[in-house]
């Protein structure tokens, strides 16, 4: 009888051993989820941009402003603009001169002299996190 006590105990833990060891996955899946939300935070991903990607503009001239899901580095971030290749010079990258920004999370820059045609954006931006993402945004000048 007494042994018969004593391993009563042993059973029940093996029995919640089973029980918890599949509790364990959504645990690690959960603690995962957490982590995730914060990493992609830790990189600058583009959240809104002034001119919107693939729109038409009538302008020959406009002010580009980025906005980005986290602090930017301004000094070591860069845009270059690809003018249509009808253009003189056109193909080449030119590099925007960045604006002073008084949002850590935006980018700003100038862009002159947009004849008719189809212009890429290129961003490439440091997050605080010393991390680097780049992207392309695209836009048309069309006549009037
Ligand atoms: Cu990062």
């Amino acid at each position: 009888m007494g042994r018969l006590e004593r391993s009563l105990p042993h059973q029940d833990l093996g029995a919640n051993l089973k029980c918890d060891c599949p509790d364990m996955i959504p645990r690690i899946v959960l603690v995962l989820l957490l982590l995730c939300p914060s990493l992609a935070r830790a990189h600058a991903i583009l959240l809104a941009s002034d001119p919107p990607d693939g729109s038409s503009l009538t302008n020959d001239y406009l002010l580009i402003a980025l906005r980005y899901s986290t602090r930017i580095d301004q000094g070591r971030s860069r845009l270059t603009l690809s003018r249509p290749t009808s253009q003189l010079g056109g193909g080449a990258e030119e590099r925007l001169a960045l604006l002073p920004s008084n949002r850590p999370d935006l980018i700003q820059a100038r862009a002159e002299s947009l004849l008719p045609g189809s212009y890429v954006l290129h961003w490439f931006v440091l997050a605080g996190d010393g991390h680097i993402t780049r992207g392309d945004l695209r836009f048309t000048v069309v006549d009037e």
